[in-house]
């Protein structure tokens, strides 16, 4: 046998095998955030959000960059919906701009904001893609913010049902998925008081996001109880107002406490871990009680809640969406009295092209698989993965070696814990273009196609090629 059939046989073995492949129907999709690509920031009526204000306000995003523009996909959904068939996407996980669809948070209902959507979900159920709509994505109307603290009070929580009515009634009929909100975590820690990350070698890497408050404990939790409670709110409100057979989630970027060995012990520890650490987000909306040792740790800064809260808080949802990107922490047993310690990340541990992006593709197999085992959910989506990269536009091509290593590996260890039985129903790669990246601005990219920011030229990279042949065979590539 020659050399070139030999490892023409052995590339394509695996893939010809299904020994890597997905269950079938599973979707391959891509994701955005209205805020990110839009652009169009005060036309057609859409009032202005707290990210309007806060990106306008001078020193918050770096270079000043703004998403007053942004990709322009206001006006160019139509190419970038073709964009993704190219891709082979079988699924759009895109958000709706809460103060485009009511400009004053609450009231009147702007037919323009409804008309954007409409015209975009049409369109990609004509190229076959499945629309996922996100409700909240940070962009929260800045009259909220205004009348009564954002975040901070109950009223929040109730405007957001009424919106997400508003959305189930108008666009439901050909929306079958919703997601009531976007990362709880990041948005009402980083926005209400700023988060700290491990950096590895000891260091850590502070971020904030709009609105930028800088709250103490007791009011932060309370905004936390506010934000899992609009979620429940709004799975209600998006029951009593869309067609039966709608499904509903959220998507949160679950802390994951990864295990530093696979074995038993470390697994079940790792996963005692992060039921504690999403303890104010993930599991009160899974299991609808806050943890003892989230009380027990809270004392008097314990946010006040009543029963009926934590009931709505916990209302039945019928898939999981989480977005994941890097492990929070490496745990590993020992002597300690609780049996097992946290082990800190090494400074030379591989990181990706942002800041705070710790490398390591384990992190997709066990989140899901530590999803399954704590709360068994019916379905579980990613509905985030991905990393910025030092992309280049060389002569017409960018080729992201990086970005491919990245997917094939997160993607290789998303496989196993299909294989595994974790039941995962699609994955969403963040994101489909390069787009305004929140504090980063334009200067971390993300995107399978490269987007020049001058021109708004869209270049597919290396990875849009891969992602669209993986997604073709419906396994890793
Ligand atoms: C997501 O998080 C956002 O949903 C999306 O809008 C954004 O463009 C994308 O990711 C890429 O950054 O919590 O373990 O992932 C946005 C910002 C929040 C990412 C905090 C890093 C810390 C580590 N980030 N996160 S982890």
């Amino acid at each position: 046998m020659s050399v070139s059939e030999q490892s023409t046989s052995t590339t394509s073995a695996d893939a010809l095998s299904g020994a890597r492949s997905f269950p079938s129907g599973f979707r391959w999709g891509v994701a955005t955030a209205a805020y990110q690509v839009e652009g169009a920031w005060d036309e057609d009526g859409k009032g202005p959000s707290i990210w309007d204000t806060y990106a306008h306000t001078p020193g918050m995003i770096q270079n000043g960059d703004t998403g007053d523009v942004a990709n322009d996909h206001y006006h160019r959904y139509a190419e970038d919906v073709a964009l993704m068939r190219d891709l082979n996407a079988t699924a759009y996980r895109f958000s709706i701009s809460w103060p485009r669809i009511l400009p004053e948070g609450t009231g009147a209902v702007n037919e323009n904001g409804i008309g954007f959507y409409s015209r975009l979900v049409d369109e990609l159920l004509a190229a076959g893609i499945e629309p996922f709509a996100t409700l909240y994505h940070w962009d929260l109307p800045q009259t909220l913010q205004d009348r009564f603290g954002g975040w901070q009070s109950a009223d929040t929580a109730k405007a957001f049902a009424d919106y997400a009515g508003i959305v189930a009634a108008r666009l439901g009929d050909r929306i079958r998925h919703f997601f009531t909100l976007n990362e709880f975590h990041t948005f009402v820690d980083t926005g209400h008081q700023g988060m700290e990350l491990e950096m590895g070698g000891g260091k850590t890497l502070r971020i904030e996001l709009a609105p930028g408050l800088r709250l103490v404990q007791k009011e932060l939790n309370q905004v936390r109880h506010h934000a899992v409670l609009a979620h429940g709110l709004g799975v209600q409100a998006i029951r009593a107002n869309a067609p039966a057979d709608a499904k509903i989630g959220f998507a949160e970027n679950m802390g994951c406490a990864v295990p530093a060995f696979d074995t038993p012990e470390c697994a079940a520890i790792a996963e005692r871990v992060t039921r504690e650490l999403n303890a104010p987000y993930l599991t009160v909306m899974l299991e609808g009680r806050y943890t003892d040792a989230y009380l027990a740790e809270a004392g008097a800064d314990a946010p006040v809640f009543s029963d009926n809260e934590l009931a709505t808080i916990g209302s039945p949802i019928d898939f999981v969406g989480i977005n994941v990107y890097r492990p929070s922490l490496y745990v590993a047993p020992s002597d300690e009295e609780r049996g097992y310690r946290e082990v800190p990340i090494s400074a030379s541990h591989p990181k990706m092209g942002s800041s705070w992006h710790i490398f390591d593709p384990v992190v997709m197999y066990w989140a899901p698989r530590q999803v399954q085992s704590l709360w068994a959910p019916e379905s579980i989506y990613i509905t985030e993965n991905g990393c910025a990269a030092a992309d280049a536009l060389v002569d017409g091509r960018v080729d992201d070696t990086d970005r491919v290593m990245f997917l094939r590996a997160c993607l290789s260890e998303l496989q196993r814990a299909t294989d595994a039985g974790a039941p995962v129903s699609g994955y969403f790669q963040w994101s489909s273009q390069d787009n305004f990246e929140w504090s980063a601005g334009y200067g971390n990219r993300f995107g399978l196609i490269h987007v020049d920011f001058e021109t708004l030229e869209r270049t597919p990279k290396l990875s849009a090629r891969w992602f669209r042949e993986a997604a073709r065979a419906n396994a890793v590539i």
